[in-house]
């Protein structure tokens, strides 16, 4: 038996018998390094994955048959998933679910992770048994941490569009380090916090490198403006009035003029704040299928809040990493 790795998303101990055969051959080919709490990270298309990530992948790249409709949510871990997933799980459904004040809007008793499922840690991830996604309805709304480049050929071949999300390494990082440390399983000490920054800095972390899995995304939104937008989380707290527009006209469902005076749009960011999302009863006590309390993934929503985590030394570290890899395609931060 072998304990799940950091951010599971899937049940927290796995049996050998629950990884496929395909998967254990593949294994024995991938470069391999320890993780940041006790399992192995795989290194496969690049990207770092635990065992059990790894077999949600390949089944989601064997078998995911995307629509021209459908709309996929690509983050790399820490980046603001919960947000995003609610504010567009909330566009989506506006006309559905018209009067947010009601009680009645899905958001207020689920979690966002609940209603925008993840395509390789979620539906894809139990061995043998592939999800039943087509009786989904359109436009299908999906999630996923999977670089760009190992996404399944028909997301890429279709006109479905991809929305990702960044935010800036330190933050994402200070995240990852906390919320690693509030699911580790009870009899593990605190994670050392420098063991785990080194490995972050040398791009070894769940989906990492960041920088590539960054680029990956950014260079795609460049190339095909109508497939791929490029959100940062940050512009998105400082102006998130004029980012939710932005995602409504990119998605092809923008606010009509009436919507906008009725103040539907602050109605959606009030919903999907954080101080409205985290203070709800199913966030404060519920729990995910996978096991993981709701609690882990609403923390402080801040920006900058690695100041309080990093000594200075890992700043100009990271600043030195974040430099060399994405100052030269002009990114910053
Ligand atoms: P995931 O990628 O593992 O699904 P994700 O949702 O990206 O997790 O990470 C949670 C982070 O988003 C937390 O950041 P923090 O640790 O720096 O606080 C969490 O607080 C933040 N977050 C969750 N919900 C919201 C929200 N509604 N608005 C802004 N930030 C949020």
């Amino acid at each position: 038996m072998e304990e799940s790795d950091e951010h599971s998303h899937f049940p927290k101990y796995l049996q050998e018998d629950d990884i496929t055969l395909e998967c254990k051959e593949l294994i024995q080919t991938l470069p391999m390094e320890k993780g940041w709490v006790s399992t192995h990270l795989h290194q496969y298309q690049g990207f770092w994955q635990t065992k059990k990530h790894l077999q949600g992948v390949l089944s989601f790249q064997k078998h995911f048959q995307a629509h021209d409709t459908d709309i996929i949510l690509a983050t790399s871990p820490k980046a603001g998933t919960t947000w995003l997933k609610a504010l567009i799980f909330a566009l989506l459904n506006r006309k559905r679910y018209p009067n947010i004040h009601d009680n009645n809007h899905p958001l207020l008793t689920t979690n966002p992770h609940v209603l925008v499922p993840f395509l390789e840690l979620s539906l894809y991830i139990e061995k043998d048994i592939l999800p039943d996604i087509n009786s989904f309805s359109a436009p299908r709304l999906f999630s996923t941490h999977v670089p760009y480049k190992s996404l399944p050929k028909s997301i890429k071949d279709s006109t479905c569009k991809v929305v990702y999300l960044c935010r800036d390494p330190k933050d994402t990082f200070a995240s990852m380090w906390h919320f690693t440390n509030k699911i580790r399983p009870q009899n593990r000490e605190t994670l050392q916090l420098e063991e785990s920054f080194e490995k972050f800095s040398r791009g070894v972390s769940l989906f990492g490198p960041f920088w590539e899995h960054l680029l990956g995304y950014w260079k795609e939104s460049l190339e095909r403006q109508e497939k791929v937008m490029f959100l940062r989380y940050e512009e998105m707290k400082m102006k998130p009035c004029f980012y939710l527009k932005e995602v409504a006209e990119f998605l092809g469902c923008p606010f009509s003029k009436e919507e906008e005076s009725k103040g539907v749009v602050d109605d959606i960011l009030n919903l999907c704040s954080f101080e409205k999302l985290s203070n709800l009863e199913v966030n404060k006590f519920g729990k995910l299928p996978s096991g993981e309390e709701n609690k882990a993934f609403f923390r402080s929503g801040k920006v900058g809040d690695w100041k309080t985590l990093l000594s200075i030394e890992m700043i100009e570290r990271l600043n030195t990493v974040i430099e060399q890899n994405l100052g030269k395609h002009g990114m910053s931060f």
